[in-house]
């Protein structure tokens, strides 16, 4: 049987560091994009590639990382040259919306542009006939909604540099099927959150501030609109339709979302419960503050600095083609049980974060 390759861009974000144990455990050989930064960014996969030396000096390497950047073609063309892979997950993005519209013309340059490198360095490596790209695109696609759910047919309308940039990406994909008969799918992705998440997307802003405050590290938490709704899934589940997706006869487009939805209030009422805190909300608007019943005390506040130039108000997805085509089930981990895994791991890392700068102080 012809070896199994695969290529991750974006590796050592929250998906990519999932994806990489999933393929790991089909018995993938599994390679990595990781790009320059100044500190170390590879928190995330840490344990798929110290193993070597680390923990088991006889343990294979389990990941093969390249330095390589969505920017930069040349380096793309040499990583996929040298490894022929047989399928590549494009993850790699900026992929804050907010951050979107103060840096747009670098959103743009590695989230649309950066499809369009990847795609030629395949066809230039000469492997456009035998490997299978997929791409992370998103619900942010639809933006300002024209239809509730949203389904693969449900039209288009970006609400930010982000959305704009990432629906060039959708379609550069859908032309190189269409005109190089290439294996490129789009995973039209909702939001989906973990104990990996990124800090500074709101689940896991709320779910370390909650875990902070309970624990007498942080006295407030400031948040931006508070009525978005949002259909929220646990990574983890998301995953596999990712890999699924590429398994299939055809190249298509999927929507992968739970169905249900939630406003940011909500979460962070259950985070906060999670945390033994009943929160009560009063006020309209900016005014509008989150207080402990027990206490009396404001510890949710709305800031106008988190506010987006213009807003993405609801996203609520129509999962049936992936359930019938993929026999996907996205009701995996309920909305309650991945606040719940998010805090309970949070409680307990800024306990280890505290309790080490406590010791550092000490010495
Ligand atoms: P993260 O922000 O956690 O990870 C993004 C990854 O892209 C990181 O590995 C980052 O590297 C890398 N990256 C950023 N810019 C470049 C660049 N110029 N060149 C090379 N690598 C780069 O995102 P997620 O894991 O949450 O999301 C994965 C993908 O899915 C993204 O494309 C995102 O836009 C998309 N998506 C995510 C959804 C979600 O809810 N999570 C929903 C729908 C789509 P570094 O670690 O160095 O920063
Ligand atoms: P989103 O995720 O924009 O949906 O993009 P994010 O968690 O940033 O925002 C979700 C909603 O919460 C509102 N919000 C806040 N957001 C942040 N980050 N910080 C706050 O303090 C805050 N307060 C309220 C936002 O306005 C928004 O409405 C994510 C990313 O992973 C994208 O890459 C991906 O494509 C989409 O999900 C699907």
């Amino acid at each position: 049987m012809e070896k199994k390759v695969a290529l991750i861009t974006g590796i050592t974000g929250q998906d990519g560091s999932y994806l990489a144990e999933f393929l790991i455990e089909k018995g993938y050989e599994v390679h990595g994009l990781m790009r320059r930064s100044s500190s170390f960014n590879t928190a995330r996969i840490e344990h798929l590639y110290l193993d070597e030396w680390v923990r088991d000096m006889k343990k294979a390497r389990l990941v093969n990382l390249h330095w390589a950047d969505m920017t930069d073609s040349s380096s793309l063309i040499r990583v996929i040259s040298k490894i022929r892979p047989t399928e590549i997950y494009n993850l790699a993005a900026q992929s804050h919306v907010k951050v979107s519209f103060d840096v747009p013309e670098y959103t743009a340059d590695t989230d649309a542009n950066g499809v369009l490198r990847l795609l030629e360095a395949v066809r230039i490596a000469g492997l456009a006939d035998t490997c299978r790209i997929y791409q992370a695109s998103t619900s942010e696609l639809y933006g300002k909604v024209q239809e509730v759910p949203q389904s693969e047919t449900t039209p288009f309308y970006p609400r930010s540099p982000y959305a704009v940039a990432k629906l060039y990406g959708f379609w550069i994909m859908k032309n190189y099927r269409e005109s190089y008969n290439m294996f490129c799918c789009n995973g039209i992705l909702f939001n989906h959150e973990s104990e990996r998440r990124g800090e500074t997307f709101v689940t896991r802003k709320i779910t370390l501030a909650a875990a902070r405050i309970a624990q007498g590290y942080q006295d407030k938490l400031y948040l931006g609109n508070l009525n978005s709704l949002r259909d929220w899934g646990y990574a983890k589940d998301y995953i596999e339709c990712m890999w699924l997706i590429l398994q299939q006869p055809e190249p298509d487009d999927f929507v992968i979302a739970t169905g249900e939805y939630h406003t940011v209030r909500e979460f962070a009422t259950l985070a906060f419960k999670e945390v033994g805190i009943e929160l009560e909300w009063r006020g309209d608007g900016v005014d509008e503050k989150g207080y402990d019943k027990a206490t009396g005390k404001a510890l949710v506040e709305v800031d106008p600095k988190y506010f987006r130039p213009a807003e993405v108000d609801q996203l609520l997805g129509n999962p049936a083609k992936a359930k019938a085509k993929l026999g996907w089930n996205p009701q995996k981990t309920s909305f309650e049980d991945l606040v719940k895994i998010m805090v309970q791991h949070d409680m307990k890392f800024v306990k280890k974060l505290f309790l080490k700068a406590h010791m550092d102080d000490a010495q």
